[in-house]
């Protein structure tokens, strides 16, 4: 409020100037009075939509960051958002790996009602996030915000159709899944970096690249309502630490790596949400801006996903239970933990909530920040995934305590509030219970079929 005051006092400063003069005393004593009041009663003057800045880690595992478990790996700045924020414990990603997951997130839907369920590859041609689509960017744009994406798309491998055309005025990164971090080529050679919709190459540590763009966003973009969307793609392969830029992969060495590399990559991350957090604490927007951090999906091979079992791209808790981090200064409970169930597309009814904005479709996520208060009553949900590719099928239901899995013919039945690691199979003490959560499903994947309007992969 009180910088919102200034800038009217220096724009009046400036509109009024000398060569003005015989106007400006009139309209000085007569207008700005009347303004300053309205500045100060009116809810919708005195208050500037919040920032959102949306932080997505890539592959990351359950328990490698510290507010979630690490011991090997040091995440201050990670540490720092949950001790001034609220972390949850039963939080979700939309799918099993990275093309649904941010298909839930930009739409705020289900993913599957855009047919993208799986992790798309440049083969996949056809398979990319619709223009017809409204994204949380679009939505957002139009709601008055700056739009600033900084990382990975995964959405689509057409320039033309990429962050730019789905409402980002800004957008540096990638559209493959994974590019080498000093190369920045994909693992066929192609590359893989682009300024908008130009294809660029760049010096640099990919993490790096995306944490000074997002920095250099937050400085341009301080005093105007903004939308901050990075994606790193850390810590995904190819495994590659920081500083070492001669260490250039091929498809021979592209899935090589250690979990000391892993843990330099991600520590890297996290120093780049430390400059993030910097500038927001530069330019005194803490208590305008919310910062979630999350996962897109579980870990892979050099992951700790502890206590959880399996991992990326099954519906094992491995694949799709993710660490979620929440701060608003002076409007979220510091330092608090929150077991409400939430999933990745609720990040986006949350934003689009707290921008105001009008959602052209409905929205499948719910606004999360008034559950998140202290001592808010937990609101029951169900969440739903699907996988449905060659050698793997697998549907999933949480609600409550109780997470169905169907895996081919086998139906299991888990009591996550006292088994999280899916090791005791109650299906059968359970009976009516499965089937429930089995109708539950179909009906839910009734209804998902019939509003598909994407390309099916
Ligand atoms: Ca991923």
């Amino acid at each position: 409020m009180i910088r919102q005051r200034e800038g009217g006092q220096k724009n009046g400063g400036r509109y009024f100037s000398a060569s003005h003069f015989s106007v400006s005393g009139v309209l000085r004593q007569s207008v700005l009075p009347f303004l300053l009041v309205l500045i100060f009663v009116h809810p919708t003057w005195a208050q500037r939509k919040p920032n959102i800045v949306i932080i997505l880690a890539d592959d990351m595992g359950y328990a490698d960051i510290e507010p979630y478990g690490a011991k090997d790996i040091r995440t201050p700045a990670l540490n720092r958002l949950a001790r001034e924020g609220v972390k949850m414990t039963n939080f979700y990603a939309n799918g099993p790996n990275c093309t649904p997951t941010r298909a839930g997130l930009m739409t705020g839907r289900w993913q599957q009602r855009v047919g993208l369920e799986w992790a798309t590859r440049p083969t996949d041609k056809r398979s990319e996030l619709p223009l017809s689509e409204p994204t949380v960017a679009r939505m957002l744009k139009e709601a008055g915000y700056a739009t600033g994406m900084f990382g990975k798309w995964h959405l689509g491998y057409a320039i033309a159709r990429g962050p730019v055309a789905h409402g980002f005025d800004e957008f540096f990164g990638l559209l493959t899944g994974n590019v080498d971090m000093y190369s920045h080529q994909y693992r066929t050679g192609m590359a893989d970096l682009y300024d908008g919709t130009a294809a660029v190459e760049r010096d640099g540590y990919l993490t790096d690249l995306l944490t000074e763009k997002a920095v250099d966003f937050i400085g341009r973009h301080k005093d105007q309502p903004f939308f901050l969307y990075v994606p790193y793609n850390a810590v995904h392969w190819p495994f590659q630490t920081p500083g070492t830029p001669k260490d250039i992969r091929t498809l021979a060495t592209w899935f090589d790596g250690t979990r000391k590399d892993y843990a330099l990559m991600l520590e890297r991350m996290d120093w780049g949400i430390g400059q993030i957090l910097k500038a927001l604490d530069q330019h005194k927007l803490n208590n305008d801006t919310l910062v979630v951090f999350t996962n897109d999906n579980g870990g892979e091979r050099l992951s700790d996903n502890r206590p959880l079992f399996h991992h990326k791209s099954t519906l094992w808790e491995g694949g799709i239970r993710v660490p979620c981090l929440l701060r608003w200064t002076g409007k979220l409970p510091a330092g608090t933990v929150s077991s409400q169930m939430g999933i990745t597309m609720d990040l986006t009814a949350t934003a689009v909530a707290l921008a105001n904005a009008r959602p052209a479709k409905p929205l499948d996520g719910i606004n999360l920040l008034p559950l998140l208060q202290r001592n808010a009553k937990s609101q029951p949900r169900t969440f739903y995934w699907r996988i449905n590719q060659p050698g793997l099928a697998q549907k999933a239901v949480r609600e409550g305590q109780w997470k169905y899995v169907q895996e081919g013919e086998n139906e299991l039945l888990f009591d996550l509030s006292r088994d999280i690691g899916e090791r005791h199979n109650l299906r059968y003490q359970r009976d009516n219970l499965v089937k429930d959560l089995r109708a539950k499903f179909t009906k839910w994947e009734a209804e998902i079929s019939q509003s598909t309007t994407g390309l099916t992969q």
